[in-house]
Parts: structure tokens; C-alpha cells; sequence
């Protein structure tokens, strides 16, 4: 249609799903779509996938819809333009703390936030799973990384701030597909999302001057480590000796915030998710579990880093069910994928994982749950850009390790603690922000007995 494109076509709650119905139509590996006034290229085959890999032809474009997230998150490492000079400040400041020395000394918060989550677990029937992963890794993040206590577990309902950030995303992806003069017109949708955005600095500006009241560097909990506020408050950057401005910290905090826990507890929840449907897998889990961490044996770092199935399932259910269903490349020059492919200069491109990850290109039966695909002997095998959970190149994630941990840890516990089911069968539902997670999801939950 002319003016706003396909836009009216793209379900605004779950455009991630419209964009995989059709590729499944396109086998071919891209398509080409008119949205509003953009002519956006989706690409899902592996090869070409390959190509827009390519830091040295493509890079990652910050427009829409990372551009509205500008609204809120600013010049935070997510939403910063590459080109910017205060990307490249903020991520050699921040680096340090993503190494594996930090991990370990976040170990311990880590441990107390999911000890949080088997507390309320072990006195309840039924659990909303996505609820309580949303918790853990919204405390985990802003313990860990600003030294906040959310203390989410203590409340029937989640912290405020989460409401302003989903209404926050929500709107962002309905400006994502209206034409400007549409969201211009919207007074009363304008006034509620600025409302949200300032709920959102109010809670980052309370953790900033906690930490300024405290007078300490950060280095408090995280034995001898400087945390993430600590580094941005303290830390001058090695190249240019710049420290950051306060208000790039105050759009890092938000940004971490918000990227540090709505991915991480997708992740958790899809892969309790996939333990339920494929009961093998979860016997091979519980019989890990109870080799390395017998009883109420407390887990430490050392312990965490030894599980071997536990990580691969963390790995498959990132293939199968990625959080972050698209990531955006452009092409740094007029150029050609495929050998029969012209780009122009800056073409917007999305690279659609849900069908990259499922490509039978790459992948065998595509559709199981292996997790025998990440045996090391496998994992040599795999086609070298089919499997892009956690971004690509310079711009890929940063808080991968920590997820991991973090992941690892939690879902262990789960494992050691708790007999998992679900009588009534759940059916997968994808909700979708920026990140998708499934809705509506509860399980029964029971403390273990050492038989089971
Ligand atoms: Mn994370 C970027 C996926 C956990 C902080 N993250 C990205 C990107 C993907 C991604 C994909 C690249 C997006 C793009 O190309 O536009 N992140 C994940 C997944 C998990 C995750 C699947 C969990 C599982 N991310 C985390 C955690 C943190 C974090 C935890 C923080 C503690 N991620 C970031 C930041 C960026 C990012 C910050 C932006 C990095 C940059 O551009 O410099």
C-alpha cells in the first residue's frame, strides 16, 4: 500500500512470528519487504548470513526500531551508534567487568538472588515461570552490576519499573510500524510513554545516588572487583583517559537494566520449557545435578563451570528459541550477497534468526531439541554463521558470559531443588517486546525427594 507499505500486515504483537511465517514461504534464504518508507532485506540462509557477518562490508545500523529505544536507553552501549566515539569509551571501560574474574566475584550475589528464587518456589504449587526468571535476573543485574537490591522476590507483583519498561518497549515497537505523523497525533500515547521514560530515569537516578551516598567504588560485594557503576563512576578510558559523562552513565545503567535481565530470563524460561517436552534430556540433567552438587550441597563457581549438560542445554534452547529473534546489518558500500544480490550502500537488513537457527542448511532434523549438537566433536561441524543468539562482530553482546553464569547457576538450582512438571501440557505462546519469552507459562513445582 502506498505510504505505510506492508506495516498494516505485520501483527504490532508478534511481528517476529509474521517475519518467520514468511520466510517459511521463501526458502530461498531472503525477502525483501516495503515497511512505512523503509525497503527492508531479510536474510535467513546461512551463506548469506555469512556475508552480512562481514565487519569489514557490513555493520550494524542504529534506525528503527533501536532508534526509538534511543527515547529511553540514549547513548547506551545497545543503542549507541558504532561510529560514535563514546561507544567504543564505554565499551573498553565496561569490558573489565565481563571477564571471567568478575563472574566469579559476582558469584556469590548471584547465588543469594536464585537461593531468593528456590525460597519461593519451595513454598509454592504453581509457578509462573517468566514472572519468577524475571525476577532473578532483574535482582541479579542490578545487585551484581550497581549494588541495588530490588528485593523482587518479596513482592506479589513485579517492581514498577518493569511495568514502565514493557509499556516503554510496547509503544516503541508500535512506533517501530507508524508513520511519524500517526505518533505525532497520538497526544495521550505521547504522554504516557514520556511518563514511563521518566518512571524509568527516576529509579536509575535513585541507584546512582545510592551508591554516591555509600561512598564506596563498587568494590563492596564483589570481592575486590569493581562493579559496573563503580568502573563508569571511577574508571578513565585506557585510549583516550576520558572518563564518562554523567548522563551516558545514567543511559548505561537503563540500558543494563533493561538488556541485562529481558533476554536472560527468556533463555531460563524457554529452557524449562524444552526440560518438560523432552523428559530425556531432563533425566540427563537431574542425573548431573546430583553427581556434581549431592544433597543440598552449595554450588560454587568452581562447581557451576563443571556442568557440561546443563550449558548445552543452554545453548540448544538458544538456537531453538532465541530471545533476540533479529539483528540488524547494513552494507558499509553498494555492494552484491549471493553473487546475485544487489545492495545499495546503508540497505536496512535484518537477519532473522528463528529460520537461520532452524536452517536445514546448516543444521540436521532442525526442528529437535539435540543437545548433543554442542558435544565438542559436533559443535567442530557447525556451518561457522548459523547460530548468532548473542549478536555478531564488535557489536555482539557484551553480557554473554554473565548470562551464561548466571543461567548455568540458576538453572541448577532449579534442577537440584525442585521436581518440575506440567500436568496441563502448556502450549508455547510467544509474547514479544524487543526480546520474545513465552506468556501464560506456569508449572507445578515440588521440593525434591533424594529418589526422584
Ligand atoms: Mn545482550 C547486545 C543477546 C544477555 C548486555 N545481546 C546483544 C545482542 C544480542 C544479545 C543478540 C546484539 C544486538 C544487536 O546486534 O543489535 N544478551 C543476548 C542474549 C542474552 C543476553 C540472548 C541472554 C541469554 N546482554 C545480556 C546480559 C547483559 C547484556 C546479561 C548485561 C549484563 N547485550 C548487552 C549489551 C549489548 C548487548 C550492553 C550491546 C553491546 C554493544 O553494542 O556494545
Amino acid at each position: 500500500m502506498p505510504i505505510v507499505g506492508n506495516a498494516l500486515r505485520i501483527p504490532r504483537d508478534r511481528p517476529s512470528e509474521f517475519f518467520q511465517e514468511v520466510a517459511a514461504r521463501h526458502p530461498g534464504g531472503l525477502y525483501r519487504m516495503e515497511i512505512l518508507d523503509r525497503s527492508v532485506v531479510f536474510v535467513y540462509d546461512p551463506d548469506l548470513v555469512t556475508e552480512l557477518c562481514d565487519e569489514t562490508r557490513f555493520y550494524k545500523p542504529v534506525d528503527a526500531p533501536l532508534s526509538i529505544v534511543r527515547d529511553f536507553a540514549g547513548d547506551g552501549l545497545f543503542t549507541a551508534r558504532g561510529d560514535d566515539q563514546i561507544w567504543g569509551q564505554a565499551h573498553r571501560i565496561l569490558l573489565p567487568a565481563f571477564g571471567q574474574r568478575s563472574m566469579k566475584a559476582y558469584f556469590p550475589q548471584m547465588l543469594e538472588v536464585a537461593e531468593a528464587l528456590a525460597a519461593k518456589w519451595a513454598t509454592a504449587d504453581e509457578v509462573d515461570v517468566p514472572a519468577d526468571m524475571t525476577r532473578l535476573t532483574l535482582d541479579t543485574i542490578s545487585l551484581t552490576g550497581f549494588g541495588y537490591r530490588f528485593r523482587s522476590f518479596e513482592s506479589p507483583e513485579l517492581h514498577p519499573f518493569l511495568r514502565s519498561m514493557g509499556n516503554a518497549l510496547t509503544e516503541a515497537m508500535v512506533r517501530n510500524q507508524q508513520i511519524p505523523l500517526v505518533t505525532r497525533m497520538k497526544r495521550r500515547a505521547d504522554e504516557a510513554y514520556r511518563a514511563d521514560i521518566a518512571r524509568m530515569r527516576e529509579l536509575v537516578d535513585e541507584v546512582i545516588r545510592e551508591r554516591r551516598a555509600g561512598g564506596d567504588g563498587g568494590t563492596g560485594g564483589a570481592g575486590g572487583v569493581t562493579d559496573l557503576l563503580g568502573l563508569m563512576l571511577e574508571a578513565a578510558d585506557p585510549r583516550t583517559g576520558e572518563r564518562l559523562p554523567d548522563e551516558n552513565i545514567r543511559d548505561q545503567v537503563l540500558t543494563f537494566l533493561i538488556a541485562g535481565h529481558e533476554t536472560t530470563s527468556g533463555l531460563l524460561s524457554f529452557a524449562i520449557y524444552n526440560l518438560l517436552r523432552n523428559p530425556h534430556v531432563l533425566a540427563q540433567a537431574y542425573a548431573e545435578v546430583d553427581r556434581l552438587l549431592p544433597g543440598d550441597t552449595v554450588p560454587t563457581y568452581e562447581t557451576i563451570m563443571k556442568l557440561d549438560v546443563v550449558p548445552r542445554i543452554l545453548e540448544e534452547t538458544l538456537r531453538i528459541w532465541s530471545p533476540i529473534p533479529s539483528i540488524g546489518r547494513a552494507p558499509r558500500e553498494d555492494t552484491v550477497i549471493g553473487g546475485r544480490y544487489p545492495l545499495a550502500k546503508g540497505t536496512k537488513c535484518v537477519v532473522l534468526l528463528p529460520p537461520l537457527h532452524r536452517s536445514p542448511k546448516a543444521w540436521d532434523r532442525p526442528e529437535e531439541f539435540d543437545i548433543d549438537r554442542w558435544l565438542p566433536e559436533n559443535k567442530a561441524a557447525h556451518h561457522p554463521h548459523a547460530y548468532k543468539p548473542f549478536g555478531n562482530g564488535e557489536r555482539a553482546c557484551i553480557g554473554r558470559q554473565f548470562a551464561l553464569t548466571e543461567a548455568r547457576l540458576a538453572l541448577a538450582l532449579v534442577l537440584q531443588r525442585f521436581a518440575v512438571s506440567d500436568p496441563e501440557a502448556y502450549r508455547m505462546e510467544i509474547k514479544q517486546t524487543l526480546t520474545v519469552k513465552p506468556d501464560n507459562f506456569t508449572i507445578r513445582v515440588r521440593p525434591r525427594k533424594p529418589s526422584e
